[in-house]
């Protein structure tokens, strides 16, 4: 369910991003078999759903969301990487993810290792290179430090290793928010907040975002985990039922499937209050919003 004003956005501020990083990774001079492996899984066909929300953002508070053309090719990198290596036979070994062969299996395993850490790494490498006109040198900082947060140890990875830890156990519904809310809730919110950063937003502002975006990304999880019982194949485009995933606990393991549509309700509508509250011109985040609710892919 997406209006006229969010597809045609959308859809222009996904070439933006896909042209951004086509270009900065063919103009790197390193080896093709590497750039040609971090292009593959850059180009399989996601969402976006990190880079217009960072455009949205900036769309809320007035800028023209061209400013966040390179932090949003960050972003997706790092998400990219995080997909690459989650593919890995030594993570979830999958052999499908977006419906297409993974990384490994079309490059070999050492190359997709390798893709991964050079997409990770070019990712900061972007970050400092923003134009001055667009972020000083504090700003840049800033958006490097909060990155590292994002992904890192306190981030990304660690909602990672305890998603790991959990298999196979019952896991309580605080821990299961933990794990989400660092392993895809984390770099969400710095999608909202860096592009709040680079408007130079104030600190209640960006307390408010940062509320917002915490519920869209466990909305965002909960709803992905509905769309894994109910459909009959899942976002990497493998039979349901099939692997470790149902080892897990999800939203509709611990709180029944329609426990998990009503824990999904109340954050759609605790992000809306919060976005609300920031007084922005927040029409396509409110419709972001909404699709993340209703999100059939
Ligand atoms: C390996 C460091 C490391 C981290 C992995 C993000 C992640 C952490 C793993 C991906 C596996 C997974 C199913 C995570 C749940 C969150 C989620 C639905 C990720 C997929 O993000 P989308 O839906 O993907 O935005 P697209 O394909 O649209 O880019």
């Amino acid at each position: 369910m997406q209006t006229d004003r969010l597809g045609s956005f959308s859809k222009q501020y996904k070439t933006l991003v896909e042209e951004r990083m086509r270009e900065i990774v063919s103009q790197l001079e390193a080896p093709e078999i590497l750039k040609e492996s971090m292009l593959y899984s850059l180009e399989a066909g996601g969402k976006r759903i990190r880079p217009l929300l960072l455009f949205a953002t900036l769309k809320a508070f007035g800028r023209a969301p061209e400013a966040g053309k390179d932090v949003a090719a960050a972003i997706e990198m790092v998400h990219t990487y995080s997909l690459i290596h989650d593919d890995l036979p030594s993570m979830d070994d999958d052999d499908l993810r977006r419906g297409k062969p993974t990384n490994h299996k079309v490059y070999g395993e050492a190359t997709a290792i390798l893709a991964g850490d050079a997409l990770l790494t070019l990712s900061f490498n972007l970050l400092s290179q923003i134009p001055a006109d667009i972020a000083d040198a504090n700003v840049k900082l800033t958006l490097v430090n909060m990155l590292s947060n994002a992904a890192g140890a306190e981030g990304m990875v660690g909602g990672q290793v305890s998603d790991m830890e959990g298999e196979g156990k019952n896991l309580s519904l605080e821990e299961l928010e933990y794990i989400h809310i660092n392993k895809t809730g984390r770099m969400l919110v710095y999608s909202v907040l860096a592009g709040a950063e680079i408007a130079n937003a104030d600190a209640e502002t960006k307390t408010k975002l940062s509320k917002f975006a915490h519920h869209i990304g466990l909305a965002f999880q909960i709803r992905d985990d509905i769309l894994d019982l109910e459909g009959t194949v899942d976002q990497i485009g493998k039979p349901v039922g099939s692997d470790t995933e149902n080892e897990k606990s999800t939203y509709p393991s611990l709180l029944s499937l329609s426990g998990a549509k009503q824990e999904l309700d109340r954050h759609i509508r605790a992000a809306k209050q919060a976005l609300s509250s920031t007084g922005l011109d927040s029409i396509l985040l409110n419709e972001i919003t909404d699709l993340i609710g209703l999100r059939t892919s």
